[in-house]
């Protein structure tokens, strides 16, 4: 084990003397930079954004954007004016503090003066990934009663109107939007709008964001987050993401995904620093393209993409100067040990690996650039958090048990509501006092954690949750459909690739065109990542005797494990 540590090159990070820090910290320390340390009051945007606008950095560029189409800069001074203008949009169409402001749209500056601009309104911004289809999108609307929707003129055909009562309003972003009582062409109005706004200060507990995410059972659900999170994203922008003034930061994740907003847009502005956006779709020779032109210094990314860049080849890697980067780190799946040795040998770098969910709001378990890396663990928690491995009593186990992945409640970020579901909330709490994360994993003896899986059935594909349930609901949705259960089984570079098993009804016979048409079908009904690669047809599925479909024996099929105990299983 010894011999695979990589030690740091790094004795300048940010963090310097973890074990101290970890003794004496505490979060109080990181508020003082706020302005509730003199108010009371605050507004992540005032913080992310005007703040340093009307510092000496007002003339820094904050965003670097570009796409296959756009290319342009804005300043921290454009972008408090940009989002006051975009706020005095959302402003005219009713937006008052706590409602709903739903972003449905592709990365684009325009999103991020949106999303602000909520905010500012003291909004609560509800980003949704653009793949989404029509079911996805009216779910998450109408279980948060969004009053206002941005979208543009492509994806409006995804949103049903007419079915969402609480819906009042339209902002299109887009060419020729014609105008009518519930649609607003976002651009003619912006044009015209007031660059000055007066900011909502909130309270730091008062709503800020609402994420949705996938569980094994039921509908997706609306994770809460609320101002107070700055705290933990800021701190982690400094200690782990190492930021300092002169970094160019990449964060590639869309703000559909906690990722892109916890750390595609507040803990790189809360930190002042100059943040890149890339639009549009993955592509090895463009992403490469953006590192070298922006000349980016810390980069966050995904092991789905390392290792589609490892897959790659290094011959196109070699064309690119990469020489600025200093500081690459990864999320969302487990970073397999042999991505990290790719980046040894590809970028000289080491790939740091952390470990959050949505529901933790910011990142917990850390490789910090100071600290020694053992590949394949996801390193130590931030200082300030406790996490362990507890039994499912909440009893803490001792170093090397394998159990549930937990945290003590009360760290900044932690989310503070599942909408609308207060029961679903409180579930996540054992013994009171530990959020349990869903995740199973072991501490060794010097306090790394390592990632085992999950306990349940969650599938991660391409670093995206995908929630078995909502699958299967879809699928027995078809006509041809009588049972379905789905499943993750590995795959090399999406971790998982999502997996169906059907029982066809009476009168239907498979071929290859209703294996495709029903693949279809839940494209078109939630979103191509949430469509089975894989679909296996079988006569019946195995069931409890109250008529659960037995996804763990499907696995077990799948992976030609034993089936375990098959005792509840229906005969
Ligand atoms: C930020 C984010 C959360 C789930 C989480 C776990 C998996 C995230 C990981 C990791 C192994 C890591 N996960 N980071 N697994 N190693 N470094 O990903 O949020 O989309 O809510 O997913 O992702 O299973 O429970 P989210």
């Amino acid at each position: 084990m010894e011999s695979n540590v990589l030690t740091s090159t790094n004795s300048n990070g940010n963090l310097r003397n973890y074990d101290e820090v970890c003794d004496s910290f505490e979060w109080s320390q990181a508020e003082k930079a706020f302005s509730w340390a003199e108010t009371g009051l605050v507004n992540m945007a005032h913080e992310a954004i005007d703040r340093h606008a009307d510092s000496d950095k007002g003339n820094k560029v904050a965003l670097y954007y570009s796409d296959q189409h756009r290319k342009e800069e804005y300043t921290f001074k454009d972008m408090r004016d940009y989002s006051n203008k975009a706020g005095n949009v959302l402003k005219d169409s009713g937006v008052t503090k706590g409602d709903r402001v739903f972003i449905f749209m592709p990365r684009s500056p325009e999103l991020y003066f949106l999303l602000l601009g909520t905010i500012k309104l003291g909004g609560i911004a509800g980003p949704l990934f653009e793949a989404f289809m029509e079911g996805a999108v009216k779910d998450r609307l109408e279980d948060s009663g969004a009053k206002v929707l941005v979208t543009t003129p492509e994806l409006l055909g995804r949103v049903p109107v007419d079915e969402l009562p609480e819906l009042e309003k339209l902002v299109i972003v887009g060419d020729d939007v014609k105008e009518d009582e519930k649609t607003i062409n976002f651009h003619r109005q912006f044009e015209q709008a007031s660059s000055t706004l007066d900011i909502e200060w909130v309270d730091r507990e008062d709503g800020m964001i609402l994420h949705y995410t996938s569980g094994s059972t039921g509908k997706p659900k609306g994770v809460l987050h609320v101002h107070n999170a700055m705290i933990q994203h800021y701190q982690t922008a400094k200690w782990v993401l190492d930021l300092k003034d002169d970094d160019v930061y990449w964060c590639t994740a869309d703000p559909g995904w906690v990722t892109g907003t916890s750390y595609g847009i507040f803990a790189p502005w809360l930190a002042g620093v100059s943040n890149v956006i890339r639009g549009g779709r993955f592509s090895p020779e463009d992403w490469y393209q953006t590192l070298e032109n922006y000349k980016v210094t810390v980069w966050y990314s995904a092991p789905t993409a390392f290792r589609m860049l490892m897959g790659y080849g290094d011959k196109a890697l070699a064309k690119y100067d990469l020489s600025s980067l200093r500081h690459v780190l990864s999320v969302g799946e487990p970073l397999n040990p042999e991505v990290i040795r790719w980046g040894m040998q590809a970028l000289n770098l080491r790939i740091h690996d952390t470990w959050w969910m949505t529901e933790t709001g910011a990142q917990v378990i850390c490789n910090y650039p100071s600290m020694e890396i053992k590949p394949g663990s996801m390193g130590k928690p931030v200082p300030g958090t406790e996490a362990a491995i507890v039994d499912d009593e909440g009893n803490v186990l001792p170093p090397n048990s394998m159990g549930n992945l937990a945290i003590k409640k009360g760290w900044p970020s932690m989310m503070r509501a599942i909408w609308n579901r207060p029961e679903k909330f409180e579930s996540y709490f054992l013994a009171g006092d530990w959020y349990v994360s869903g995740d199973s994993a072991y501490m060794d003896e010097e306090g790394y954690f390592w990632f085992q899986g999950r306990v349940d059935d969650v599938i991660m594909t391409s670093g995206e949750r995908v929630g078995p349930f909502e699958v299967e609901s879809k699928l027995v949705e078809h006509p041809a459909v009588a049972e379905a259960g789905v499943i993750g089984t590995p795959d090399p570079v999406r971790g998982e690739i999502i997996k169906a098993f059907i029982a066809l009804r009476d009168g239907y016979e498979y071929s290859e065109e209703l294996e495709e048409e029903i693949r279809n079908f839940v494209k078109r009904g939630l979103s191509a990542h949430a469509a089975p690669k894989d679909i296996e047809f079988k006569d019946s599925l195995p069931k409890t005797r109250s008529g659960k479909i037995m996804r763990r024996v499907l696995k077990a099929w799948e992976l030609d494990l034993p089936t375990g105990d098959l005792s509840t299983m229906e005969k």
